[in-house]
């Protein structure tokens, strides 16, 4: 049955076709059919994805990109990562980073797991220093490190 009330309620947020046949009187709901097709190949030139796997790896190890690019972290698999920057290592001057936004590598790891990407969650750093950078998942450290390359111009 159709249940006004709910209607009446629902008709603030976007219904755009869902309630058709209800009332049937307003303007036809099948109208804009304008949608550009998806490209899925055009665009996003310089974006970088690590894969963050169950088999508590990055993938790729190493990536190399240029300086002001960002790099994605995805976790794939079931298991959460972190993305925790080596401080030491880095390059002069460059920023530190971890997934969670900590400012140092001390405090991603008293913290963990905040700032921890579960399944299907991202986290993205843009390199404004050239150098390597090395990192590590905390959980899984033993095995899962990675390096980004940055390379000026
Ligand atoms: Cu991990």
């Amino acid at each position: 049955m159709c249940n006004r009330r709910t209607v009446l309620r629902l008709s603030g947020v976007a219904l755009t076709g869902g309630v058709a046949g209800c009332g049937g009187s307003s303007s036809d709901a099948t109208e804009g059919g304008t949608e550009t097709p998806t490209e899925m190949e055009t665009g996003t030139p310089s974006a970088h994805t690590v894969e963050m796997t169950d088999s508590l790896n990055f993938e790729p190890e190493t990536l190399t990109v240029s300086v002001g690019d960002t790099v994605d972290w995805v976790t794939t698999g079931a298991v959460a990562h972190s993305v925790t920057a080596y401080e030491e290592d880095l390059p002069d001057g460059a920023a530190y980073f971890a997934s969670g936004e900590f400012d140092s590598e001390s405090a991603a790891r008293k913290s963990y797991p905040q700032g921890s990407v579960s399944t299907d969650e991202t986290y993205s750093h843009t390199f404004e220093t050239a150098g390597e950078f090395p990192y590590f998942c905390i959980p899984h450290e033993s095995g899962m490190v990675g390096t980004v390359v940055v390379e000026s111009g």
